[in-house]
């Protein structure tokens, strides 16, 4: 990602991002549960959904993840690696639909 600015506000709104989830997975039990396959959300491919996830996904964006895990790392499976993908991967930890 070559531009600062785009590049900066990814990062803030990541940072904002993980401290609400911190927040919220307090009071939440931070498991991958029904209706979603035990596979939806793992993209980083290590068997489970969780925080690990969320960050393998930024980094995805942020180009620091080899291209081959674009596939797992599309959570929402729309052909693009986004923040929607990271959103739909909270909400799967979070066990919201
Ligand atoms: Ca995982
Ligand atoms: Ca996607």
């Amino acid at each position: 990602m070559r531009n600062p600015v785009i590049r900066n506000i990814i990062i803030y709104l990541v940072i904002a991002m993980l401290i609400a989830i911190g927040f919220l997975l307090i009071t939440k039990k931070a498991i991958c549960s029904p209706p979603y396959p035990s596979w939806y959300g793992d993209a980083n491919l290590d068997g489970s959904t969780n925080m690990g996830d969320i960050t393998f996904i930024e980094r995805y964006i942020l180009e620091l993840v080899p291209v081959t895990y674009k596939v797992s790392c599309d959570v929402n499976q729309n052909g693009e690696v986004d923040m929607g993908d990271v959103v739909v991967c909270e909400r799967i930890i979070l066990g919201v639909q």
